[in-house]
This record gives structure tokens, C-alpha cells and sequence, in this order.
């Protein structure tokens, strides 16, 4: 039995746009020393899937080095591989058709199933179990499904499954609907029958979702497969933040075990040395990663590889990206800070009470997070509050009061 599994790793994951404006999503940094997409080609190789093609489109460098020959997932053995297919002339429009541009690929293999996954989900799953049901079913194409809340629905595909969960109908993204089993994006297709479908289907913007299951489900063996372990879309600033604050939880309200030896989430880490902790450190509830140093205080945050916390500094209820710098006296809380970020000493960011919705995507932040970008300088004393974006670059002549009020954003 020959699979392949292809890995969608092309959105752009616009709600994140700090975070994503300069990786894709599924690259972007997650659990202190982890990227999204480690979850996904995990579950692969753990599931025993060791053949293995990702579709980047967007910003593919910092993907493209993460994933290098795929060493850390084992992906690099004779009889296994991983490959990055990225478009040539055209650029993928619809997720159906990513893999439509790819179907070279995919014939030359010898396949006889593929397993289509997205590399944006935060989740442990065997597939090797929903590609046994799918045989068991002799199903055209198994659906991973899970339940969601109505009011969620319009975020997802949503199906009506008969007793046998054999799926009766599908509807993408429905503005209005009572269903509850929502699709995970995660399908088993029988080779010949996706191929077949790929090379009829003349959409433009051909796309799983929209086109075809829903064709599929008209004319052909759909199953549904419920999954139902923890699986978490971390696409907006507040799902990120709490996703990666949840793992600090105690072991008996633990949703996301990072510590099973018999499921472990690999990742490319590079040799830094083992963390170091000062004299007058205080360190309550946190992830800390290799190559850090905290001297201040850090209380429920997430600090990845590389981070320097200087005496005096606090950070609490953050998510601190590699080689940031927070130095002494500073004060930084309920942040998202990207990489080689510095705060210098006593500047204080995310704070005061002022919760105003940020201007911009008043949608989006409302919670008070505030997201700052890669290579910042946050000068001395200066002040920034609440829901406040900072892209890549602070104007500091521009700065005069040393003050970011709560709501701005800064390009
Ligand atoms: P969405 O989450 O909206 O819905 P979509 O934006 O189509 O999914 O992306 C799915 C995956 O494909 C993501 O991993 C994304 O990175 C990647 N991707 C998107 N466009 C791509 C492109 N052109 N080339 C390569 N990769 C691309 C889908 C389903 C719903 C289902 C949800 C579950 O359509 O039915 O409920 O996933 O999250
Ligand atoms: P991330 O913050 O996601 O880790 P990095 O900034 O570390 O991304 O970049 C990852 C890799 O991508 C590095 O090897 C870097 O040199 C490369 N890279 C980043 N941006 C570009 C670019 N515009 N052109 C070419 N390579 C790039």
C-alpha cells in the first residue's frame, strides 16, 4: 500500500499579519522552539507516513530552511523523503488546485492513496487509523471531521452524516446553519479517483471545499472520520497566544501533551546551550527554550530559544520569540513579541487599562494583546499600550512623547 501525503502550506494566514508578513503560517514560531507545521509532519511520521510533498506558495524561505532534507522528522532516509513543490509559472489559486498543478507528481508515484493535510492546525492524530477506515468503508474519499460549535460553522466546511457516517451532504463556510460536524480540512482520497476528479474539474480557482466534495458527495463513496482528540486552528492574535499559554497548564487540565514519548512533536533546533538562571530570577508557570537567560522575572509566558531577560525586567502572560532582548527594568505583558526584537531598559509594553479596540482590525484586537515585529527597537522608558501593532520598523524621531497609545497600529 504506496500513500502519499501532501501538506498545504500555502495560505497566507492574514489574521496573523505580524506574524505571518514575512513566513507562511504553517512557519510561523509556536511553543517556544517549535514552528506550526512540525504538529502536522509529526503526526506523519509518527503515523508511520514517510513519503511526504509540501506545497509552500507565499514567503517560502523561512519554510523552505526550516524543513531543509527533513532530518529532524527522519524524512531523509533512503526509502524516505519529503519534498517542497512550489509553482512554476502560475500561482496556485484554489487548494484543489495546488494539487492539480502537482499532478505530475503525484502520477509518476504509484500511489494508491494520498492523504491531503494543511499545515496549519495545532493537533496529535494518527492518520493511519482514518486511512484504515476509509479502506474498511471503501470509500472514494474520508473526511477528518470534528465537532464544533453552530456558531462557528461559518469558519468551516459542515456535513450531515447518516447513521454509517456516510456524508449526505456538505456545505462550505454556510452563513447560517445548525450542524455541527465540521470538516478538518484533512482527506483521504482513493489516487485514481482524486485524479480523475483534479483533471474534470475545470474551475480556475479549483478548490476542495467548494468544488469538490460537494461534487463528490452527489456521486460518490464520501465517509466522514471523527476525530476526537484537541485540535486548535491558532490563526487569529488570541487563539495563538492562549494555544501556546495552555501548554504551561498543570498536567490534569493539560489539553496538548508535549511530554508523551510515545507521540513526540519533532523540530529542527539548532545547538545552543542549556538555559541559565540568575541569582534573582523569579520564573512562575513558563516554557523557557535552550540558549536563554533569565535574570528578571517571567511569569506565565512562553520564551523560545535565545532569549535574554535582564535583572529587574518582568515578562508576564507573553509569547516571546527567538533572540529577543528585554533588558533591565523593562516590562512586558500580555504580548506576542517576534524575533531579535529589543526593549530596552525600562520601556514598558502592553500596558495600563485602556483596552481600546485597535484601529485597524478593531475585529481582530480586542483583548488587549500587543503584537510587536521582527527587528524592533523599542527605545528606552517608552511606553506602549494595549492592543498596539507594531510592524517591522519604530520611527523614533517621530516618537516624541515616548508614548504608543492603546488601539494604534504602526506600519
Ligand atoms: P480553510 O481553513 O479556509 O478551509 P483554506 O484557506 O482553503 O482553508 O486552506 C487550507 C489549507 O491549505 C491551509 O493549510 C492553507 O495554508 C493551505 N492553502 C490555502 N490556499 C493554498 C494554495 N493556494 N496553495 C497551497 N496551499 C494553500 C478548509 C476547508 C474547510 C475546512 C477547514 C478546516 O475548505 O472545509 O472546514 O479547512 O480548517
Ligand atoms: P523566521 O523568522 O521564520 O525564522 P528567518 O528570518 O530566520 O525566518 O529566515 C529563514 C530563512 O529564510 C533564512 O535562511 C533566511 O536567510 C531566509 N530568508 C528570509 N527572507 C529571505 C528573502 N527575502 N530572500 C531570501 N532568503 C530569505
Amino acid at each position: 500500500m504506496k500513500i502519499l501525503s501532501i501538506i498545504l502550506a500555502g495560505g497566507r494566514g492574514s489574521r496573523l499579519d505580524i506574524l505571518s508578513e514575512k513566513r507562511v503560517k504553517p512557519s510561523v514560531p509556536f511553543a517556544g522552539k517549535y514552528r506550526i507545521i512540525d504538529f502536522t509532519l509529526s503526526n506523519c511520521t509518527n503515523s508511520g507516513l514517510y513519503d511526504i510533498a509540501i506545497l509552500t506558495q507565499y514567503l517560502p524561505f523561512s519554510l523552505n530552511d526550516h524543513i531543509g532534507s527533513g532530518k529532524p522528522w527522519d524524512l531523509d532516509r533512503r526509502d524516505t523523503k519529503v519534498t517542497l513543490l512550489q509553482p512554476h509559472n502560475e500561482w496556485y489559486l484554489g487548494t484543489a488546485d495546488s494539487v492539480k498543478k502537482n499532478i505530475h507528481y503525484i502520477e509518476k508515484g504509484n500511489y494508491d492513496y494520498v492523504l491531503i493535510l494543511s499545515g496549519d492546525h495545532i493537533y496529535k492524530m494518527n492518520y493511519m487509523k482514518m486511512i484504515r477506515n476509509h479502506i474498511e468503508n471503501k470509500a472514494d474519499l474520508t473526511i477528518g471531521c470534528n465537532v464544533i460549535e453552530p456558531k462557528d460553522a461559518h469558519h468551516f466546511g459542515m456535513m450531515k452524516t447518516n447513521e454509517e457516517l456516510r456524508i449526505i451532504d456538505f456545505v462550505e463556510k454556510p452563513k447560517n446553519s445548525d450542524l455541527t460536524l465540521a470538516s478538518m480540512g484533512i482527506y483521504v482520497f482513493n489516487k485514481d479517483v482524486l485524479l480523475n476528479y483534479l483533471q474534470s474539474m475545470d474551475e480556475k480557482d479549483l478548490d476542495f471545499g467548494k468544488h469538490i466534495i460537494p461534487k463528490m458527495v452527489s456521486e460518490a463513496n464520501v465517509f466522514a472520520y471523527k476525530f476526537q482528540g484537541y485540535w486548535k486552528d491558532v490563526g487569529t492574535y488570541d487563539a495563538y497566544l492562549n494555544t501556546n499559554l495552555g501548554l504551561i497548564e498543570t498536567v490534569d487540565k493539560i489539553q496538548l501533551d508535549m511530554y508523551d514519548p510515545s507521540w513526540k512533536i519533532y523540530t529542527r533546533s539548532e545547538d545552543m546551550p542549556a538555559v541559565k538562571i540568575g541569582s534573582k530570577a523569579k520564573i512562575n508557570q513558563a516554557l523557557i527554550s535552550n540558549g536563554s537567560i533569565v535574570a528578571g522575572e517571567v511569569k506565565r509566558s512562553v520564551i523560545s530559544p535565545g532569549v535574554t531577560i535582564h535583572p529587574l525586567a518582568k515578562v508576564s502572560n507573553s509569547v516571546i520569540l527567538n533572540d529577543v532582548e528585554i533588558k533591565a527594568g523593562a516590562i512586558v505583558d500580555n504580548c506576542i513579541i517576534d524575533k531579535h526584537t529589543i526593549i530596552e531598559e525600562g520601556a514598558m509594553v502592553g500596558f495600563g487599562d485602556d483596552y481600546t479596540p485597535n484601529k485597524e482590525r478593531p475585529d481582530l484586537l480586542t483583548s488587549g494583546i500587543t503584537v510587536i515585529g521582527k527587528h524592533v527597537k523599542v527605545p528606552k522608558n517608552m511606553v506602549i499600550g494595549r492592543n498596539v501593532r507594531i510592524f517591522g520598523h519604530l520611527d523614533l524621531d517621530k516618537e516624541e512623547e515616548n508614548i504608543i497609545y492603546s488601539g494604534s497600529t504602526i506600519q
